[in-house]
């Protein structure tokens, strides 16, 4: 995913220009971590009671984790500046040098954190596909060999919930729990790469609990839809958690004052979750929207929380259409190369979604006149 770094320049060339006032804001939809950290969240932090983490005295820190950990039913949680460092750390925890990692071909724990898997762990990531985002059971199963001095030990299950590259889709909880069973069955431990597991639980209707019950090791981010600044927490047992903080300090993400960041994250734990629901209604508007433009092409029932993938090759490759929506004043990613991805969060209303929808429209009616 590439980031439009050319929000400013105005498209141009085969059809036509297109103008904006400078005065008149991007409509940001390229992801739910570019949300702003709420007033309530600025305040908590200004106030927030402080120590050194490293030491194990931050307070604030200190509630946060025993906050995270209740809310996905873990015993501890551990805070981490990112959602990355987060995954890695899972995997250092979780594995030894020279295993095998069974992980989904576009998670992001695999496809988009550098190579980490690789770098700092030394695993071998053996991959699936997941047909919209969903693993299937028998997947994993034949993947799975007898002990072998030819083979890596595998030691791992990585999961993914909600899928990003495939959408934004859900894995249901019953689904999330023959996964774990499969896993179990042949000793390998489970890691749920949670970024979005409350938009998850709120599409399926069930607590986040339950999607993170069958699994060893759940991560989440604060710093997405639920609009905190930073932070993700790596959740699971006491004695990971304590072999997933020494790993944290590996990486270098032992914090000091870290209260500060906390003091938002537990505003968006306790102020957050409950309005997700609207970014996926935003999300639905837009999909609708998008579906009728046609040659424009968006799978309805693959939007079920707060993205959206548009297949716009037929007008253009998508980084350049990323572009021209750039110049147009609609901010988006490409996913691939015939895939636009637009992330609905708190900071886009409903007249927001429909001003982009406008501002795609006239886009799509220049491409048609050529
Ligand atoms: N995803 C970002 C980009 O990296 C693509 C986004 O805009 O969606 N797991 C999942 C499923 C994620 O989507 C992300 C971030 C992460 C982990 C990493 O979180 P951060 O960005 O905090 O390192």
């Amino acid at each position: 995913m590439a980031v439009a770094r050319e929000r400013r320049t105005l498209g141009s060339g085969w059809w036509g220009s297109v103008s904006r006032s400078a005065a008149e804001q991007p409509i940001d939809l390229r992801s739910d971590t570019v949300t702003r950290p709420t007033p309530a969240m600025r305040r908590a932090m200004a106030e927030a009671e402080v120590g050194d983490d490293v030491y194990g005295e931050d307070p604030t820190v200190q509630r946060l984790q025993e906050r995270a950990a209740e809310r996905v039913g873990k015993e501890a949680a551990l805070l981490f500046p990112t959602g990355t460092m987060a995954n890695q750390a899972a995997l250092l925890a979780h594995t030894a040098r020279g295993q095998e990692v069974l992980v989904e071909a576009r998670a992001h724990i695999y496809h988009s954190e550098a190579g980490g898997m690789a770098v700092l762990s030394g695993c071998q990531p053996r991959l699936f596909h997941a047909p919209g985002g969903v693993p299937r059971p028998a997947d994993i199963e034949a993947l799975l060999r007898p002990q072998d001095d030819h083979y890596p030990p595998t030691s791992l299950l990585c999961l993914e919930n909600t899928h990003n590259l495939a959408g934004g889709t859900v894995v249901p909880v019953e689904r999330m729990a023959e996964l774990a069973a499969v896993a179990r069955r042949h000793g390998l431990a489970v890691h749920l790469d949670g970024a979005r597991i409350f938009n998850a639980a709120a599409a399926l209707g069930v607590d986040a609990r339950e999607l993170a019950a069958p699994v060893d090791s759940a991560m989440f981010c604060l710093s997405k839809g639920l609009g905190a600044p930073i932070g993700s927490m790596l959740c699971g047992s006491r004695e990971f958690i304590a072999r997933a903080r020494r790993a944290r300090k590996l990486l270098g993400g032992g914090m000091r004052q870290a209260g500060v960041i906390a003091a938002a994250g537990l505003v968006a734990l306790d102020e957050m979750i409950e309005r997700l629901p609207e970014d996926h209604a935003n999300a639905r508007r837009l999909a609708t929207g998008l579906a009728d433009l046609p040659p424009l092409q968006v799978d309805l029932d693959a939007v079920q929380t707060n993205i959206v993938m548009c297949d716009v090759s037929a007008i253009e490759p998508a980084p350049a259409f990323a572009r021209r929506l750039a110049g147009a004043g609609v901010l988006a990613l490409d996913a691939d190369d015939r895939r636009v991805r637009f992330v609905t969060h708190k900071d886009v209303d409903a007249a927001g979604i429909d001003r982009a929808l406008a501002i795609i429209r006239d886009l799509v009616r220049r491409a048609a006149r050529v």
